[in-house]
């Protein structure tokens, strides 16, 4: 019996956009963060010197996983009970400057003076802390803009604070829903006064984190950013 060549299988080619075939390189600063301490209150943080920018956000949309997905380590707890990070936890990346994880807020099963607890070292931190060079908040894409994002927003761009918001889960949306929840979070904050941006982001991919690194860098005055205020620096230095 003549023998039947069996058929090939057939090969599924996926064309995906040259932006995500690119492994982005992680940039070492962040690479190297690790945890220093946890303070209870304003008064438990470190010196206030040097840059921190703070990671904030509801309980549960993904703060945990994001600033791991950042530093590429398991810095921050990642949990599936909500509400349990209630310490300001601060993360070195090198001996000026630190991330900083807040206590998530928000969850309903928490005890309401502990809530108020909460808010209060969220809010004193947010207000005072002079070595604070922008928040970032995280935020579910499914459920973006809760009252208390709002109230979090308000209180840093009072204080001229740069915000951006990660939108957490993006893989969780499929290309077009996501685009749609950017633009929308994207026009809600052009009616609010202060600097403020927003993109896309998934731990689960590792997605958006070049864009995310980027602003780090521009608020930590890293790389590039480091290196035009030395050319500036200079500039001046010439013309004097
Ligand atoms: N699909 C998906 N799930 C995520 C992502 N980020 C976080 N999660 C899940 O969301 C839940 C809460 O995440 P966590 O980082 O602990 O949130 P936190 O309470 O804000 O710190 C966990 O079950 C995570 O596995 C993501 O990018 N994609
Ligand atoms: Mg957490």
């Amino acid at each position: 019996m003549r023998q039947v060549k069996k058929k090939k299988p057939f090969k599924k080619i996926i064309y995906e956009p040259a932006s995500q075939q690119v492994k982005v390189q992680q940039p070492k600063h962040y690479n190297a963060a690790s945890f220093s301490l946890s303070a209870p209150t304003l008064a438990h943080c470190p010196l206030d010197e040097g840059w921190e920018v703070a990671f904030a956000g509801r309980s549960n949309a993904g703060k945990s996983s994001a600033l791991n997905c950042l530093t590429s380590a398991r810095l921050a707890r990642t949990s599936k009970t909500p509400g349990r990070t209630q310490l300001i936890n601060f993360f070195s990346l090198d001996e000026q400057r630190r991330l900083v994880d807040l206590p998530g807020y928000g969850y309903a099963k928490v005890p309401d003076a502990l809530r108020r607890d909460w808010g209060q070292h969220l809010g004193d931190y947010i207000t005072q802390r002079q070595c604070l060079r922008g928040v970032v908040i995280m935020m579910d894409v499914r459920h973006p803009l809760t009252d208390f994002d709002l109230q979090l927003i308000d209180v840093a761009t009072s204080r001229d604070l740069p915000v951006h918001i990660l939108l957490t889960k993006a893989d969780k949306l499929k290309r077009g829903p996501a685009a749609n929840q950017l633009q929308m979070v994207r026009n809600e904050l052009n009616k609010i006064t202060g600097n403020l941006s927003v993109q896309l982001f998934s731990s689960l991919k590792s997605n958006g984190t070049a864009d995310a690194w980027d602003k780090l860098d521009q608020w930590f005055e890293l790389g590039v950013y480091a290196q035009s205020n030395d050319s500036l620096a200079d500039d001046d230095a010439k013309e004097s």
